[in-house]
């Protein structure tokens, strides 16, 4: 082995897929929700992007149908420490949701707000590039309603918290707000590779 050779981010990687301090959850994969999971139909659910926009927009579950579709594959992490490993999700890239919507200038923000009340802050730079969906199918299937059907949005290079169930709205602004978990002690940005669970961290 010619260790000298291999940066140590590779060495990192090789030894591990997990971030620090995590687990692997293997097959199971826990409901983690704060509220009682809503029974929501697809008919009357909406998702719209609105803010700091040039054009707000409001999607019926059918007009979210006709965007480009994207398929997320890849590693979950939530902060009570389980990782699930080679997950796959399909939806829309934020990215498209983005580009309708026609960001101002001023935008350096989003607020994840969902039908329960939920909410979650997220830098707008985090949200671009492909690192960002909304999501309705899990492994090819339907996602159900404890995981947050019919919609969730999915962050997965950030703590899983930042991936809001049963998501309504999008909200782009010039400021940051923080969300349920964020006033309650959580870190800002939640980035696990980096172990930023708790404010402070
Ligand atoms: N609306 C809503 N979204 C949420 C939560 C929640 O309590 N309510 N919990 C978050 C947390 S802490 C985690 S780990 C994941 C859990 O998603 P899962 O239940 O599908 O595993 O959802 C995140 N999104
Ligand atoms: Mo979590």
């Amino acid at each position: 082995m010619t260790r000298g050779f291999r940066s140590p981010q590779r060495d990192r990687r090789a030894a591990s897929w997990l971030p620090p301090g995590q687990y692997d959850v293997g097959g199971n994969w826990p409901v983690l929700s704060a509220e009682v999971t809503p029974r929501l139909t697809t008919d009357d659910w909406t998702l719209t992007v609105d803010g700091l926009v040039g054009q707000p927009r409001t999607w019926s579950w059918d007009d979210l149908h006709l965007e480009e579709r994207s398929e997320y594959r890849g590693d979950i992490h939530c902060v009570t420490t389980w990782s699930k490993a080679g997950t796959s999700f399909g939806g829309v890239s934020v990215d498209v949701l983005l580009a309708a919507v026609e960001p101002q200038d001023a935008a350096t923000h989003v607020l994840a707000s969902c039908v329960t009340g939920y909410t979650t802050n997220l830098p707008l730079s985090h949200v671009v590039g492909g690192q960002a969906w909304v999501v309705w199918t899990y492994d090819g299937k339907a996602l159900t309603r404890e995981h947050g059907g019919p919609l969730r949005l999915l962050v997965p290079h950030l703590y899983f918290w930042k991936s809001a169930k049963w998501l309504s709205r999008l909200t782009l602004m010039d400021h940051d707000q923080p969300g349920f978990w964020e006033q309650r002690g959580y870190h800002d940005l939640g980035d696990p590779w980096r172990e930023q669970r708790y404010q402070g961290d």
